[in-house]
């Protein structure tokens, strides 16, 4: 692959990212120069200047990160203020000094590397930022780790993800109010009947509805983005474009809070999973017209290319770069400033920002938004530095589109175009469509075998994050044809396929919705003055109770049962209605067991006859009902026969003694 170096207006040789690696890096050598040229052309420019007027004194409006860790690697330090251009910096504390500094864009930022020995101790330091004409000093943190990164102590964070997670994504705007004092009605950005504003729905929210997701049996539970996002549109409840990185945003509540949520999570035995988008930021970011370096955003509000979603692009040996380009380089919607994240600085900033959500929070890991956008570089040196710190960490991608090949590109633990990305796992895009087509289309049973027989290009197909709907997607409800019964048998599916399956806030109560923002309505009960509570009981409608008493049901068998979060999945039989497939498990801890699965997709009961003879069931002696209406009549070593209800999924035990 050929890529066009649009900083330097030439192109490079780039057979495969492989070689873009270090091409990235020669740009860098080159810059440095640039800069050194820069460097002295502004000594000259300032001593010629000083004759007539004097050099300003620095002034300091920002320091991110707002603190560190010791222990964790050496942070890079962005000052952002005034007259900045030729400031040093320097610290007057033990056992930390600064390595280099580098100016940045408009004497309006200034980089700092930090070496942070073992002598260094925990306290307030001083940040003292110095040029001709004065000084500024700043007051900056360094605290102690959190323990619980490196013990991996269970419910204490840093936990990472698995097959004996369930994972519930929450868009906390609209899940539920729990401190209406920072809903700002005043600011014209609340509106509850506007469904692109924000509802009040906040962190306190979430914090007081823990209980009801452990009832549920939810394990882990996923934030759509919280940095705070533009504070004058009412806009961007849902996250996806931060004005500011480091900082929780205020409608949903303060980093106490997130920190309070997290930790009260953890006590209810739940992990939490935060969104970040190291792709893009907010159109009204600070950044977007007045960047840190020149090579902070891939162009300008005036000049940028557009994305759009062809990933075949990406993974083409033989596409033209101008295609991989727009993807990678391209603002997402034609107006969310792009992330340089190619450039060694941005790249940095970004990696520091996501490890210091990490370690503030103690979470258990990250979904990253928009993956297949930024470069495989970036994600290779991210994912070393969030493996590096926190080993048990997990992070999942977000590869939208249906075709396993080429989610299969991105996914980690595995070297593509010369790049391991480190992600450790995908979201089953590739699933999620087939569950749809068979449930609700009627199309063959088999179409979910057809997406398990590409399981092979995936290094952990067991870790897949499975799912039936999101906040991008219409509600399974709000498709034409959608029943509670459709969508129960879906569950049922979803639940006990293979794979690290995930539920979006409301389907497991059936909630409507079309597409974005119809697919993002409030949970009922969880805002004042809802006419009913659907967290409990007595306020669901009897279809939400039969949906809620299914999912419920589901996910406690699954805590049961380990064949149905480990056990290997074998095919068995499949016809234009029906599928039966096994799990089996092979304990050494654990009783091994072997689960037998029919689902029948049909609007009429019906009797299969599954012949047995050659295949994992042939030893079976006794059959027994897990989750199922009736019997199965066995004959050993040949044949299972069983009475399927309609629409359902029918679960037995099989056992060879
Ligand atoms: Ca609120
Ligand atoms: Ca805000
Ligand atoms: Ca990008």
């Amino acid at each position: 692959m050929r890529r066009l170096n649009s900083r330097f207006g030439m192109i490079y040789p780039s057979h495969r990212h492989a070689e873009r690696s270090p091409a990235v890096r020669r740009e860098t050598g080159r810059d440095l120069a640039f800069s050194l040229v820069r460097h002295v052309g502004l000594v000259l420019a300032l001593v010629i200047g000083a004759c007539g007027q004097q050099t300003a004194a620095p002034k300091i409006t920002k320091i991110e990160p707002p603190n560190w860790w010791i222990g964790l690697p050496n942070p890079m330090i962005m000052f952002t203020g005034e007259n900045l251009e030729n400031a040093q910096v320097s610290i007057a504390a033990g056992g930390i000094h600064v390595r280099r500094t580098q100016p940045g864009r408009n004497g309006h930022y200034l980089f700092a590397w930090l070496e942070i020995g073992k002598k260094a101790s925990p306290g307030e330091i001083s940040l003292s930022v110095t040029t001709a004409g004065g000084k500024q000093t700043a007051q900056w943190r360094l605290e102690k780790r959190n323990p619980a990164g490196e013990s991996f102590a269970l419910n204490q964070g840093f936990n990472g993800f698995g097959p004996d997670d369930v994972i519930y994504l929450i868009m906390p705007d609209r899940f539920a109010d729990g401190d209406p004092g920072n809903n700002f009605p005043a600011s014209g950005t609340y509106n509850r009947s506007d469904p692109r504003a924000y509802h009040g729905g906040d962190l306190r929210g979430i914090q007081d509805h823990l209980l009801y997701l452990r009832d549920l049996g939810v394990t882990t539970i996923w934030l759509t983005p919280i940095y705070n996002n533009d504070d004058h549109t009412g806009r961007d409840y849902h996250g996806y474009g931060a004005v500011d990185l480091y900082k929780v945003e205020e409608h949903l509540g303060t980093l106490a809070d997130y920190q309070s949520l997290v930790k009260a999570a953890h006590g209810q035995g739940i992990k939490v999973i935060l969104d970040i988008v190291p792709n893009h930021i907010g159109p009204t970011n600070p950044w977007a017209t007045d960047p840190p370096t020149d090579h902070w955003l891939h162009g300008t509000p005036e000049h940028h290319s557009t994305v759009n979603d062809q990933f075949q692009h990406l993974t083409d040996p033989h596409a033209s770069p101008r295609e991989w380009r727009d993807i990678v380089e391209g603002w997402f919607a034609g107006v969310l400033p792009d992330m340089g994240t190619d450039d060694p600085i941005t790249s940095q900033f970004l990696r520091q920002n996501a490890m210091w959500w990490a370690e503030t929070g103690a979470l258990d890991g990250f979904r990253l938004d928009t993956f297949p956008y930024v470069d495989r570089l970036f994600w290779h040196d991210f994912h070393s530095a969030i493996h590096g710190a926190y080993p048990v960490f997990k992070t999942v991608g977000e590869v939208s589109g249906f075709d396993p090949v080429i989610a299969a590109y991105f996914v980690g633990k595995k070297k593509t175009d010369g790049i391991d990305t480190g992600v450790d796992t995908v979201f089953d895009f590739s699933l999620y469509s087939a569950l749809r087509k068979v449930i609700l289309h009627d199309a063959p049973p088999t179409l979910l075998e057809q997406v398990l027989q590409n399981d092979w290009l995936f290094p952990q197909p067991q870790l897949l994050v499975t799912f039936l709907g999101n906040h991008d997607n219409p509600r399974f409800m709000g498709e034409a044809g959608a029943t509670p019964e459709k969508l129960n048998l879906a569950f049922s599916l979803l639940l006990t396929m293979r794979g690290i399956p995930q539920i979006y806030a409301g389907d497991e109560i059936g909630m409507p919705g079309g597409d974005d923002p119809d697919n993002r309505r409030d949970f009922p009960g969880g805002f004042p003055g809802d006419a009913r509570n659907a967290f409990t009981p007595a306020g669901r409608t009897p279809d939400e109770q039969k949906i809620f008493n299914h999912v419920r049901s589901l996910l406690h068998l699954r805590q049961q049962h380990p064949a149905l979060r480990w056990g290997k999945y074998v095919h068995i039989f499949g016809d234009d209605h029906t599928l039966v497939y096994v799990r089996t498990f092979r304990g050494e801890k654990i009783r091994a067991e072997r689960l037998l699965l029919l689902m029948n997709n049909a609007d009429q009961s019906h009797t299969v006859e599954v012949e047995i003879s050659d295949t994992v069931l042939a030893d079976a002696k006794t059959v027994t009902r897990i989750m199922a209406e009736h019997d199965a009549a066995l004959s050993p070593g040949t044949k299972i026969k069983v009475e399927l209800p309609a629409r359902s999924l029918s679960i037995y035990q099989v056992d060879s003694r």
